[in-house]
C-alpha cells in the first residue's frame, strides 16, 4: 500500500514526499483505495450483466454522505494497511482522515437514509445505481454570529473529489420549455432549451468488499460551451450566457427540509436528474433487452420521496413517443417499474406545482399528467386529484404512478393509510405498504465507535456488522457486572473524546461524569427544540434556587441547521445560544448545568456526538416524525430515549423494552383531540407554574438584557397558537428528565438499561430495510448467493 500511496502522490498529484501538504497525502491515500474498489466493482457489473438481473434504480435528489476514507477502508478491511503505510510515510493517518470535507448533498434524514441504503445494497449484494446530482455547492455552512445563524456557501468542490470517475461519454440531452405539436396522432415536443447532463461515479463499496454498486451523480453543462459569434463582437457576457443557465441546475442544494421551495429552478433541477436517470437505464436496458416491455422485470425504480416523480409522466412519455405504445399501455408498464416512498405528512412539505410553471417548463409531461388524470378517473371515478385547483400534486401522481407506496415506519405508514393518503388507500387498499427505515451499523457503530466495537466483538465475534441482529448475543451479558464495567468505561472514552473537542472548538469545559443529552437533527417547531431549550430553563432555575439538592449534573448539547428562510426556527438558535450565554456563566450551577450548541452540524459531526450520549432526544409531537434515524444511532450506541410516541420511537420502545425508554406526552390520537379544543395551550400554560415562569423569563428579556423584546414574538406564539403542543407536553417532559436524572444516579443501573437499548437494536439496520424493499417492492435478489440469501 505504501508503494501504491507514493506512485499516487508523483504521478497523480505531481508531488515528491517532500513537499506533498497534507492534502496531497490525503489524496494519494484516497486514489489508492479507490484502486482496490475497481476489480469487485467491475467484477459486481460484470456479474448483473452476465446473469441479465434485475437491478434497483434509487432516484433520490439527496445522498447526505459524509467523509469516505475511513468508510471505504473499513469496508475493504484495510484501516490497519492503511495506518501502517501512512505511518511509515511518516503521516499521520487521523489527521489525513480529516481533512477530507463531507460530501453534503443532502439536508438531513432523507439524504442520509439514501446513503444508508446505498451502503447496504451493496453489503447485500444487490445490483443497484443510486442517481442523483452532483451539486456543486451542497449543504450550506452554519455559523452563529452573536448567536445568530449565519449561512455560508459549501465548497466541497473547490478541491478533487477522489472518488469519483468523471464520464464526460455518458451525457444526456435534457430539454426545457417549447411547446408540443400534435400531427397524425402524434406528439412531438419542440424543446425551448436544451442543457447536458454529465455522469460523475462514485463505486460504493460495501462490507468485507464483495460487492460494489454506482453512484452516478448528474452534472449540468451547456450544450455549445459558448456562443463564439458574440464573443468575436466583444459581446462576453452573451457569450456565456447559456453557460451560466445550465450550470445553474446542478449548482446549489436547495436548503429546504420538509418545506416545499415552489421555485421553477427546482423543477428544472428534479426534471433535470429523473430525465438522465431514466435515459441512462433505458439505455441500459435496450442494450440486451429488445422488447421494451419487458422493462418491469429488469428495472426497479424507488422515488425517494415526490422529488422524482415526474419520471412517471417521463417514462411514459418515452414510451409512447418514441417507443410508440399505446397510452394506456405505457401508464400500466410505468407503474409496474415505479415505487414511491412517502417521508412527510406535514402540508406545507407536499409538493404542489402551479398547472402554468410545470405547463411551461415541460409542456408535453403537463399532457401526459391529464392522460394519467383521466385513466385514473376513468377506471376509478372520483378518485383523489392530480390536478386540482390549478395545481400538479405530486404525491397523488406519485401514488397513482407506483404499484407500491411506503411509509417509513409503522406509525407513519398507519398514518399515510388515514391521513393523506386516505381516500386513494381505499381505491388501492394493497398499494401501500410499510418498510421502517434503517441505519447501516458500518458508519453508525463499527466506524464511529471503535471503543464499543472491539469490545462488542470481543464479546459475539466480528460478524455482527453484516449481521446486526446478532447483537442480542448481548443480553446476557446484562446482569454481568465486569462486562458492564467496561461498557461504561466504552462511554466514558467517548464522553471524554467529544469533552476535549467542545473545549477546544467551542470553548466550554465539561465533566464527562455529567448526562450527555443531546438533540440533533434539523431544527424544526414539530422537533419542538425550544420545548428542550424550556425544560432546561426550568431545570436551571431549580438548580439555582437549591444547588445543593443533590442534582444529576447534565450537559445539554444541541446540533442542527434552520432553513434559511424558516424565520421561527431561526428564533430558536437564537433562543438556545443566548440561554447557554447566561447559564453557562452563572456561577451557583456552574457544576451542575451546561449548554452546548456546535455550530454547523453534518455527518462526522454525528459521528463523534452520538457515541457520547446518555440521553437521545426524540420529543416531537406525536404525529409529525415520520420516523427518524437518529434515533435509532442513539439506541444503537447504549443511549437511552426520552420520547414521544411517533415515528420510529414506537418500534424502539417495543424491541428495547419500556422500562428502558423514557416516555412521555401526548399520543398522536390525542395530539388531534387536543387540537380541536381552542385554547388548549394557554389552558396548558396557565395550569404550568413552572412553564409560566420559564416564558415569563423568556418575555422579560432575562436571556436577552439589551434586546428584551427578542422573543415575545416566539412567547406569544406558544400562548396564543402552540400548533406543536409544546405546552400540553411540558410537564410531562419535564417529570421525565426528573426521572432521567434519578436512573442516572446509579451507574450500574443505568448502563444495564443502556446495554439493553445496544442489545435489541440490531433489527433497525438498514440491511433489515433493504431486504423489505427487495421483497415487497422491488422483486430483486442478492446476486450474491445463496449465503446471503439464508442469512437474508
Ligand atoms: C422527510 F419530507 C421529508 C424531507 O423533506 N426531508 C427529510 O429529511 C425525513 N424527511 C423525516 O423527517 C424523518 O422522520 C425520516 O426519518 C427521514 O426523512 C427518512 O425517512
Amino acid at each position: 500500500m505504501k508503494d501504491e500511496i507514493l506512485a499516487h502522490l508523483r504521478y497523480s498529484l505531481g508531488k515528491d514526499a517532500g513537499h506533498a501538504s497534507v492534502y496531497d497525502w490525503r489524496m494519494a491515500l484516497s486514489l489508492s483505495l479507490r484502486d482496490r474498489m475497481v476489480d469487485p466493482w467491475f467484477r459486481s457489473t460484470q456479474a448483473s450483466y452476465e446473469k441479465r438481473v434485475k437491478r434497483v434504480y434509487y432516484l433520490s435528489m439527496e445522498f447526505l454522505i459524509g467523509r469516505l476514507v475511513e468508510d471505504i477502508a473499513a469496508n475493504l478491511g484495510l484501516v490497519d494497511e492503511a495506518r501502517a503505510a501512512m505511518a511509515d510515510l511518516g503521516q499521520d493517518y487521523d489527521l489525513l482522515v480529516k481533512d477530507e470535507p463531507d460530501a453534503a448533498l443532502g439536508n438531513g434524514g432523507l439524504g442520509r437514509l439514501a446513503a444508508c441504503f446505498m451502503d447496504s445494497l451493496a453489503t447485500l449484494g444487490i445490483p443497484a445505481m443510486g442517481y442523483g446530482i452532483r451539486y456543486e455547492h451542497g449543504l450550506f455552512e452554519q455559523d452563529f454570529v452573536e448567536g445568530k445563524q449565519v449561512e455560508k456557501a459549501e465548497t466541497w468542490l473547490a478541491q478533487r473529489h477522489a472518488w469519483e470517475f468523471e464520464r464526460p461519454e455518458v451525457s444526456y440531452q435534457i430539454n426545457f420549455g417549447g411547446h408540443v405539436q400534435h400531427q397524425d396522432g402524434k406528439a412531438k415536443w419542440h424543446p425551448h432549451e436544451t442543457v447536458l447532463a454529465t455522469a460523475y461515479d462514485t463505486p460504493v463499496i460495501g462490507w468485507q468488499g464483495k460487492w460494489a454498486n454506482t453512484l452516478r451523480l448528474w452534472s449540468a453543462r451547456p450544450q455549445t460551451e459558448f456562443d463564439l459569434a458574440s464573443f468575436n463582437r466583444g459581446d462576453y457576457l452573451a457569450a456565456s450566457r447559456s453557460e451560466a443557465l445550465a450550470r445553474t441546475i446542478s449548482r446549489v442544494l436547495y436548503p429546504d427540509d420538509t418545506t416545499e421551495t415552489g421555485k421553477e429552478l427546482r423543477l428544472k433541477q428534479e426534471y433535470f436528474f429523473t430525465a438522465a436517470s431514466l435515459q441512462d437505464l433505458l439505455r441500459r436496458f435496450l442494450s440486451d433487452h429488445d422488447n421494451i416491455r419487458d422493462l418491469p422485470e429488469f428495472a426497479a425504480i424507488q422515488l425517494n420521496d415526490t422529488h422524482p416523480a415526474i419520471a412517471g409522466p417521463e417514462l411514459i412519455r418515452i414510451l409512447v413517443d418514441r417507443h410508440g405504445l399505446g397510452m394506456v399501455e405505457s401508464i400500466e408498464l410505468a407503474r409496474r417499474c415505479l415505487g414511491y416512498t412517502n417521508h412527510t405528512l406535514l402540508p406545507e412539505a407536499l409538493e404542489r406545482w402551479p398547472e402554468w410553471l410545470l405547463g411551461r417548463v415541460l409542456p408535453r409531461h403537463l399532457e401526459i399528467i391529464r392522460a394519467i388524470e383521466d385513466s385514473q378517473q376513468g377506471q376509478h371515478p372520483g378518485s383523489p386529484r392530480i390536478l386540482d385547483h390549478g395545481n400538479v400534486n405530486m404525491g397523488e401522481l406519485a401514488f397513482i404512478m407506483a404499484h407500491k407506496v411506503n411509509g417509513v415506519s409503522a406509525l407513519h405508514t398507519d398514518l399515510v393509510k388515514s391521513t393523506v393518503f386516505a381516500d386513494l388507500h381505499r381505491i388501492h387498499p394493497t398499494r401501500i405498504v410499510n418498510q421502517t427505515n434503517g441505519i447501516t451499523p458500518r458508519r453508525w457503530l463499527h466506524g464511529c465507535n471503535p471503543a464499543l466495537s472491539t469490545l462488542i466483538t470481543r464479546e459475539i465475534g466480528d460478524a455482527w456488522p453484516a449481521d446486526l441482529d446478532q447483537l442480542r448475543g448481548l443480553r446476557s451479558l446484562a446482569g454481568d457486572k465486569g462486562f458492564l464495567t467496561e461498557f461504561r468505561a466504552a462511554k466514558r472514552t467517548n464522553k471524554e473524546r467529544l469533552s476535549n473537542w467542545v473545549s477546544e472548538h467551542c470553548g466550554v469545559a465539561i465533566d464527562p461524569d455529567a448526562m450527555f443529552d443531546i438533540q440533533i437533527k434539523r431544527i424544526h417547531e414539530y422537533k419542538r427544540q425550544h420545548m428542550n431549550i424550556l425544560e432546561t430553563i426550568a431545570l436551571w432555575n431549580d438548580m439555582h434556587a437549591n444547588p445543593t439538592a443533590g442534582w444529576t449534573p447534565r450537559v445539554k448539547i444541541f446540533g442542527g441547521k434552520a432553513a434559511p428562510g424558516y424565520h421561527v426556527a431561526k428564533e430558536i438558535i437564537h433562543l438556545i445560544n443566548d440561554v447557554a450565554r447566561v447559564i453557562n456563566t452563572d456561577p451557583v450551577t456552574r457544576d451542575l448545568l451546561k449548554i452546548v450548541y456546535p455550530p454547523n452540524y453534518n455527518v462526522t459531526m454525528a459521528e463523534m456526538l452520538i457515541p457520547a450520549a446518555d440521553l437521545s432526544e426524540q420529543i416531537s409531537t406525536a404525529g409529525k416524525e415520520a420516523s427518524g434515524t437518529g434515533n435509532m444511532k442513539f439506541a444503537l450506541n447504549g443511549a437511552l430515549t426520552i420520547g414521544t410516541l411517533d415515528g420510529a420511537n414506537v418500534e424502539i420502545r417495543e424491541h428495547v423494552g419500556a422500562e428502558n425508554f423514557f416516555l412521555f406526552g401526548l399520543t398522536a390520537e390525542e395530539v388531534v383531540e387536543r387540537r380541536k379544543h381552542p385554547g388548549y395551550a394557554r389552558a396548558a400554560i396557565e395550569q404550568s407554574p413552572r412553564l409560566q415562569k420559564v416564558l415569563a423569563q423568556i418575555a422579560e428579556g432575562r436571556f436577552a438584557p439589551q434586546d428584551p423584546g427578542r422573543y415575545h414574538g416566539l412567547v406569544g406564539n406558544l400562548w396564543d397558537h402552540d400548533h406543536f403542543l409544546v405546552s400540553c407536553d411540558f410537564d410531562s417532559y419535564f417529570d421525565t428528565q426528573r426521572r432521567a436524572d434519578e436512573a442516572f444516579k446509579n451507574p450500574a443501573t443505568w448502563s444495564a438499561m443502556a446495554l439493553h437499548n445496544t442489545a435489541n437494536v440490531g433489527w433497525f439496520s438498514s440491511d433489515r430495510t433493504v431486504q423489505g424493499y427487495a421483497r415487497d417492492i422491488w422483486h430483486v435478489r442478492s446476486a450474491l448467493g445463496a449465503t446471503l440469501e439464508q442469512s437474508a
